[in-house]
Order: C-alpha cells, then sequence, then structure tokens
C-alpha cells in the first residue's frame, strides 16, 4: 500500500476513487437499549472504505442494513472514477441520483457514510489530519455523557453517570418521557436522582425524544425545575416545529432537536423557525461533513449553536473546524462500539476530546479487523 503523501505535498493531479467497499456489523447492546419512544438491543452500523491511491478512507452510519445495497447499487458508481478531491461534487451528484428513490432516512445515511469516507481518504491523502484540512476553528471540542435510558434501574442510571463523572465530564444526559410520556413520576425521580449523582454544578440534560404532548411538555419542565435541567431535547415530535417553538417560549431549559435532519433544508426550517435554542445534526444522517458543515453555517447565521449528535468519533473533527459548535454526544452506545470496532479513539478525560493532536491523518480511526468480524453481517 503506497504510503500517503507527505503533510503539505499535495499530489500532482488529484487521485480518481479507485474502490467503494461496504460493510455491516451488528453488535448488541450491553444492556437492553430504549427511550420514550423506541426500544432496541442491538446496534448496526454500516462501515464504507473508499480507496485511491492505495489509502483508504473510511466512514460509517449507525442505521439498517438496507444502507449497505443503496452505498453498492445507488451511489458507487457515482463516486468511482472520480476525482478523490471533490468531496461537495460526489455529494451533490449522489443526492440527484436519489431524487426518485428518496434522499431522506437510509439513503441519506448512505450518502452521510461514503461523503465522510471521501472526506477522511483526502485527508489521508495529503497527509492531514482531517480538522487540518477542514481548518480548525478551535483545538478542543466539549463533549457531554449520554445514555441514562429509560430501561436501566437505578443503579445502572446511577454507575454510568458516576462514570462519566469520574473521567471529569461534567455535562450529562439522560432520556425521560418514558412510555410515551406514561410515566411522569419515574422521569422526575430519575431526573432527580441524575441531578443528585452528578453535583449540583454539572450540567443536566434531558431528551424526550418526542414523547411529550406540547403542553405535557412544559408541566414536565417546570417540575424538573428542582434538577436544574438546562437542555431539553425533542419534548414533542420535531416534526412538530410550532410545538417546539411553543415549548421553547414556555420554559427555561434549552429547546434542541435536529438529529432527524437528511438535508440541508430541514436544519434551515428548523433554526429559521424559532423552534430550538440549540440545533443538533448528525453527521451520519444529514449528508456527511459536506453538509453537517452547511447545517453549522446555517445556525450560526441566526445565532445559533450546534451540536453533534451521536456518532462521537465521526462528529469530532468537524465539530472543531466551526466556531459555533456547543459541544458532541459522547454517546454511550456509540462510544462503546466505537473502542470495539476501531483503533485510534479519543479520550474524553476532563470532558473535552482534542482531534488531530495525535497527527494521525484524516479522522484518525482505524477498522480493527479482528475485532470487527464477529459481528459482521455483511
Ligand atoms: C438517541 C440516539 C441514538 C439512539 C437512540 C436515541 C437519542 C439521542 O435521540 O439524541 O441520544
Ligand atoms: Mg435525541
Amino acid at each position: 500500500m503506497t504510503q500517503a503523501a507527505s503533510p503539505g505535498q499535495v499530489p500532482r493531479g488529484s487521485p480518481a476513487v479507485e474502490n467503494l467497499a461496504v460493510s455491516v456489523y451488528r453488535i448488541p447492546t450491553d444492556l437492553p437499549g430504549g427511550d420514550a419512544t423506541l426500544t432496541w438491543d442491538t446496534t448496526t452500523i454500516v462501515l464504507v472504505e473508499a480507496v485511491a491511491a492505495g489509502v483508504t478512507g473510511l466512514g460509517f452510519t449507525y442505521g439498517s442494513p438496507t444502507t449497505a445495497p443503496v452505498v453498492e447499487h445507488e451511489l458507487a458508481d457515482l463516486v468511482v472514477g472520480h476525482d478523490a478531491f471533490d468531496v461537495p461534487a460526489a455529494n451533490d451528484r449522489m443526492s440527484r441520483a436519489l431524487r426518485n428513490a428518496g434522499r431522506p432516512g437510509i439513503a441519506a445515511g448512505a450518502v452521510s457514510a461514503v461523503d465522510t469516507a471521501l472526506w477522511d481518504l483526502k485527508a489521508r491523502l495529503l497527509g492531514l489530519p482531517l480538522v487540518r484540512l477542514l481548518g480548525a476553528a478551535r483545538n478542543e471540542v466539549a463533549v457531554y455523557g449520554s445514555g441514562g435510558l429509560t430501561t436501566y434501574d437505578d443503579a445502572q442510571l446511577v454507575e454510568q453517570l458516576r462514570g462519566w463523572a469520574d473521567r471529569g465530564i461534567d455535562r450529562v444526559k439522560i432520556k425521560v418521557a418514558e412510555s410515551w410520556g406514561r410515566q411522569e413520576a419515574r422521569d422526575l425521580h430519575r431526573t432527580a436522582l441524575a441531578r443528585r449523582t452528578v453535583g449540583d454544578t454539572a450540567e443536566l440534560y434531558v431528551d424526550a425524544n418526542g414523547g411529550y404532548t406540547r403542553k405535557q411538555a412544559v408541566r414536565v419542565a417546570a417540575a424538573m425545575a428542582d434538577s436544574g435541567v438546562t437542555w431539553l431535547e425533542e419534548p414533542v415530535s420535531s416534526e412538530d416545529l410550532t410545538g417546539l417553538r411553543e415549548v421553547r417560549d414556555a420554559v427555561a431549559a434549552d429547546v434542541t432537536a435536529g438529529e432527524y435532519g437528511y438535508d440541508l433544508p430541514y436544519f434551515a426550517r428548523m433554526a429559521a423557525s424559532g423552534a430550538v435554542d440549540c440545533l443538533q445534526a448528525d453527521v451520519t444522517r444529514c449528508g456527511g461533513i459536506t453538509v453537517w458543515l452547511r447545517a453549522a453555517a446555517v445556525a450560526e447565521g441566526l445565532g445559533l449553536h450546534i451540536s453533534g449528535h451521536c456518532a462521537p468519533h465521526l462528529h469530532a473533527h468537524v465539530a472543531a473546524a466551526v466556531p459555533n459548535t456547543r459541544h458532541l454526544e459522547w454517546f454511550h452506545d456509540h462510544v462503546r462500539i466505537e473502542n470495539m470496532l476501531f483503533h485510534g479513539t479519543l479520550d474524553p478525560r476532563g470532558g473535552n476530546v482534542t482531534p488531530g493532536a495525535s497527527g494521525e491523518p484524516g479522522h484518525g480511526l482505524a477498522l480493527n479487523r479482528t475485532a470487527a468480524g464477529p459481528y459482521r453481517i455483511a
């Protein structure tokens, strides 16, 4: 395998993408998973590897195994043979080609996995950490510990929260609105327990995953006031921009949403509607790094922060490249999987990560094929 160019040496003419490979891995959760509106016991990750000039770029998305055939049959021919440096052009070709097949959801995850692989490939070809290729706006990115699933008992919740506190992560998020909002008393109990566990100075966030009704969200937020909740994610469905705005105007906590944004117009509509205090965007869903950068600019233009949703190691570099990043989500299940499947993961000790500090090219991740092998399903 040829070595990547030394830093700063731009190869004569940028190489063409020679191959795009996709693989699928299904990993059982460490504990039964669940939030307000969904339960799960496995997590599927779809990897894309893009090769040019003997260098491999890696991208991924969390979602359905049916993402893989979209990559293979709908996207690969739009990328292979094309300039490996022109990622925005590849993103545009993929998006346009999916018009009749439907861009949101699984297709957007496929585009995102290819786009992130191509950005990683370009950085590796140039021998640069991805944040250097993008250009850093900051050296470190704040993270918040995220989990606190509604399926955990009190002891499991406390253990997870203490784990983050022990590593100096003083921002945490737990799930509420259990059973579509039918367990308010337990929501309040768990939120108060979380506050007692993390102490008075830590930031405490809750995620309702759209499980409350509009007025219910306002009532529950008021009842949580003693717990000092400062982040109320998806109090009602992200599709209900009017409802999000009503809740936002009635509660003290920041109302946030955006994890189901699959294209730039979605973020533009959400940000312009006044529905959120902080925009969330998921680089594994929104169209990849190409679109996450644009969503960040939309948010910045409206005076909003942006927060990376899940998949922390795929957000780290791009989150460091924009000025209005608030933090990224150190989502327990994805951290567990990314540490299991990849070499080169980041250390969140102290509540921040420093992407690119190692000088490793790209996002710095390398697939541990031995560890991943037993979980491969396609
Ligand atoms: C979430 C993320 C990933 C899987 C389930 C639920 C949640 C979050 O919405 O924002 O962490
Ligand atoms: Mg969420």
